[in-house]
């Protein structure tokens, strides 16, 4: 029987990954849909999904949108991808964002509960509630220390998933979801920020790149890997919470010059903190500084998962490590710049 699933988020760069997979799984898929000034498709027409998926209109923050959006798919799996999910934003927006990222949540579990029915749930939670880690790598069972107004609405919302599992039986899981990028990553977020301005580097079209702390260290995985993962936490037997990681940490500096070499730059780094510039040694032109108006007003430094849990129970394990992902990011962004396709 065709199963069906509403995904939240849509029109970001999991909603488009995770309704591809979806579709080739035979899923008829509802995309529930936030419209702005226009419609942001252009990553669903990328992975050449949008003609195969239903557009429902959509807003988190309106319960009576939940509902209807519910009423309309009947969907047999949810998954909650909607949020605000910019880290720098949530400091400047933190009254919206716990709006969105936690109470919006909330609102979503009451209208499943009441409806009543088997529909199962997935929330996406983040890594990020890890923030001033207490160990390394973090696991499902490392205590949690948010230090951003997102990360605190996303840990309210985990727990709230928890709550109602525990509660009324619900079928409600939360991935612990480490850094995941790809080509369709949101321009705001640091990898997809160096690739991008990099590529134009490249192409004469920007002279530098300014960002924050360069010292920050992530766990940098795919995207699409993340989806398949998330797929695979509703289909189990009792829902549970698994982080999703691939087990390897990365400095924001090296990402750079990673990302710089597969341009043929070689880059050389001096200085520290909010003195750290990189000079191409080929021109001799510094390419990237910093700009303290990058930096938060409190970081998160080291981001490192363990996801052993993930690999026994899932069957699931990262498939693109970050050498090929650097090189895809920085191929996709080099094309776009050099045939004027960029559309996101
Ligand atoms: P993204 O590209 O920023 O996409 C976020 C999506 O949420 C967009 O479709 C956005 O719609 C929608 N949205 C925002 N506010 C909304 C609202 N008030 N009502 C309805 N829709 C709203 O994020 P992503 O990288 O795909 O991440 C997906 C989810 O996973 C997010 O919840 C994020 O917090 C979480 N997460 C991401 C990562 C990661 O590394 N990518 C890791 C852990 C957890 P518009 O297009 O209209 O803005
Ligand atoms: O790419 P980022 O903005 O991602 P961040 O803050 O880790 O959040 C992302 O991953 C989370 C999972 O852990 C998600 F929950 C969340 O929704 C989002 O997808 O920043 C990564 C690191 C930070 O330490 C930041 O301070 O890079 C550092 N950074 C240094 N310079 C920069 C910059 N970040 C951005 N965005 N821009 C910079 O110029």
């Amino acid at each position: 029987m065709t199963k069906t699933a509403l995904i939240t988020g849509i029109s970001g760069q999991d909603g488009a990954y995770l309704a591809r997979l979806l579709v080739d799984k035979g899923y008829k898929v509802y995309g529930a849909l936030r419209r702005g000034a226009g419609l942001n498709t252009g990553r669903l027409e990328e992975l050449g999904v949008l003609d195969e998926i239903e557009l429902l209109s959509f807003e988190l923050l309106e319960y009576t949108n939940i509902a209807r959006a519910l009423d309309q798919a009947k969907p047999d799996e949810i998954y909650n991808l909607a949020a605000q999910s910019f880290v720098g934003t949530s400091f400047d927006q933190p009254i919206y964002t716990s709006e969105v990222d936690g109470l919006g949540v909330t609102r979503m579990l009451e209208v499943l509960r009441t409806a009543g029915g088997t529909t199962r749930f997935y929330q996406a939670s983040t890594s990020e509630m890890f923030g001033k880690v207490h160990e390394v790598p973090q696991r499902e069972t490392t205590p949690f220390y948010p230090r951003s107004p997102y990360a605190v609405a996303k840990l309210y919302a985990h727990w709230m998933v928890v709550n109602y599992r525990e509660s009324y039986g619900m079928y409600a899981a939360s991935g612990l979801l480490f850094n995941h990028e790809s080509p369709l990553r949101g321009t705001e977020f640091v990898t997809r920020k160096v690739t991008l301005a990099l590529a134009r580097i490249a192409l004469g079209e920007q002279e530098r790149l300014s960002v924050g702390n360069v010292d920050a260290e992530r766990d940098w995985g795919f995207a699409g890997d993340y989806v398949d993962g998330m797929w695979r936490m509703l289909q189990q037997t009792a829902a549970d919470d698994y982080v999703l990681a691939t087990g390897r940490t990365t400095k924001v500096r090296d990402f750079i010059s990673a990302s710089a070499k597969a341009l043929d730059m070689d880059l050389e780094w001096t200085g520290e903190g909010s003195q750290a510039k990189a000079i191409d040694r080929k021109s001799g032109k510094v390419i990237v500084d910093v700009d303290p108006q990058f930096f938060r007003p409190a970081e998160v430094d080291l981001l490192l998962g363990d996801a052993s849990k993930a690999k026994s129970v899932l069957g699931w394990k990262p498939r693109v490590d970050l050498d090929e992902l650097t090189n895809m990011m920085v191929k996709a962004d080099y094309d776009r710049v050099k045939n004027r396709t960029l559309r996101f």
